[in-house]
């Protein structure tokens, strides 16, 4: 039987034949970070206990051994990240933030201290961190957030915006790397509004409210992120696709797309080239819908791949900004993480193993035959191989036998958190 390095070896000449570099690949991939989300790991839980998850997000199932404190969650990363090639970055939210005694301070007064553990946690690992505000699962959310029609709810959750670029500043201070800091709001009608535009225009304002507070752009990337329905607004949602791009184009900031956030058959992985016309620098929240948005494990699936294509073929490993975003309840969370992290580095590792230059030539010479013909062989080129060559060098597990390290784990700490 042929050893790892041996098929290595073959499958290098292979790539070569075709003009790919897979050494130039596995250097590439290793630079890329992906912002891994800690909510994976609670289903979106939050250490406030201010109760069930809303926004019209949701998770199902009940899986043992969910995190139960910041030092469950941190602990479950740590497994996470021994199993999941490459450095990267942690995604964090405003609900996770760790108080003294427990007891969470309003949103609106959140500070830097409360999320110290946090980027004491990223520093010692050498990890970036990401930032968004919490606009869900709170009493005060009910009736819409930085669309609320009562000022006074409107201005505590302006106030919990300009609270969070607080922390965000902080975290890119400490970590020496910026923060992209994105905002989402769930705000919607479950039922034919009366009045789409006053929401939006109350929104607006919020944003510049929050933007105008004076704020290092260097250091805190602000991004929003647009939706077009969540269960119980299933109507109308203020931040739609057209609001959200239009707001970050016109105020210099970042959009984020998340790939569950539109219509079935909309893809994003057409949406990137043409944002890219336009703004320097875009993000993404990297998911997978089935039917709606599920926010179900990312896979080695098509669109993954294609988007993870748009990527590096337009040579905007630079530009687009990716992080993780899903949360599925039903099966072991760390192994969640991990799947769907590797997913998007094996999709990103099929995009620089294309000959992209050569299957360009085909399109623009207007030889759709050949082009079609190359794009499905390709698909049985033995890109595991690389995959496999890629995890050994980064001290990570390649093959399939990393999941006994979830089942040990499962055995020794998620059994008993009881
Ligand atoms: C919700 C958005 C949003 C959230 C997280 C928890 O539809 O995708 O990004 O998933 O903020
Ligand atoms: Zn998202």
């Amino acid at each position: 039987m042929m050893t790892q390095a041996e098929r290595y070896r073959a499958a290098k000449e292979r790539y070569a034949e075709i003009g790919v570099d897979t050494e130039a690949a596995i250097a590439k991939l290793k630079s890329v970070p992906i912002s891994m989300h800690c909510w994976q790991g609670d289903d979106v839980k939050g250490f406030e206990n201010t109760g069930a998850l809303t926004g019209g997000i949701q998770t199902t199932g009940n899986y043992p051994g969910a995190a139960r404190t910041p030092e469950e969650l941190m602990q479950d990363m740590d497994k996470a990240f021994s199993l999941i090639p490459g450095k990267h970055r942690i995604n964090v939210h405003a609900s996770y933030g760790i108080y003294e005694d427990g007891t969470p301070v309003g949103r609106d007064r959140i500070r830097p201290e409360h999320f110290r553990k946090w980027a004491e946690y990223a520093k010692e690992r050498g990890l970036g961190i990401d930032f968004n505000p919490t606009y869900f699962s709170h009493p005060l959310a009910e009736n819409g957030t930085l669309t609320n029609p009562d000022e006074e709810i409107r201005a505590f959750w302006i106030r919990h915006g300009i609270a969070c670029i607080r922390i965000s500043e902080y975290f890119a201070e400490q970590t020496g790397t910026p923060c992209l800091m994105n905002i989402w709001i769930p705000d919607g009608m479950k039922d034919v509004p009366a009045d789409r535009l006053g929401p939006r225009m109350r929104y607006l304002d919020s944003l510049d409210q929050i933007l105008g507070c004076g704020y290092n752009k260097e250091r805190v990337l602000v991004t929003l992120e647009s939706k077009v329905f969540g269960i119980g607004l299933e109507s109308y949602t203020a931040g739609s696709a057209e609001f959200a791009l239009s707001y970050a184009t016109t105020r210099g900031i970042l959009p984020l797309m998340d790939n569950g956030h539109y219509h079935p058959t909309e893809m994003v992985s057409d949406k990137i080239s043409a944002l890219l016309c336009f703004h320097p620098r875009i993000a993404l929240h990297v998911t997978r819908g089935v039917r709606w948005d599920s926010d179900h494990v990312v896979r080695y699936d098509d669109e993954t791949q294609e988007m993870m294509k748009e990527v590096v073929r337009n040579n905007a490993l630079d530009r687009v900004i990716l992080a993780t975003d899903y949360f599925d309840a039903s099966i072991n969370r760390i192994a969640a993480w991990v799947i769907g992290m590797r997913s998007v580095q094996k999709a990103l590792l099929s995009a620089l193993l294309t000959p992209n230059e050569a299957l360009t030539a085909l399109q623009n010479s207007g030889n759709f035959t050949e082009l079609m013909m190359r794009q499905e062989e390709l698909k049985f080129y033995p890109v595991g191989d690389v995959w496999e060559e890629f995890c050994t060098r980064n001290g990570v597990i390649g093959d399939e036998s990393w999941f006994r390290k979830i089942q040990e784990y499962e055995t020794e700490v998620l059994s008993k958190r009881v």
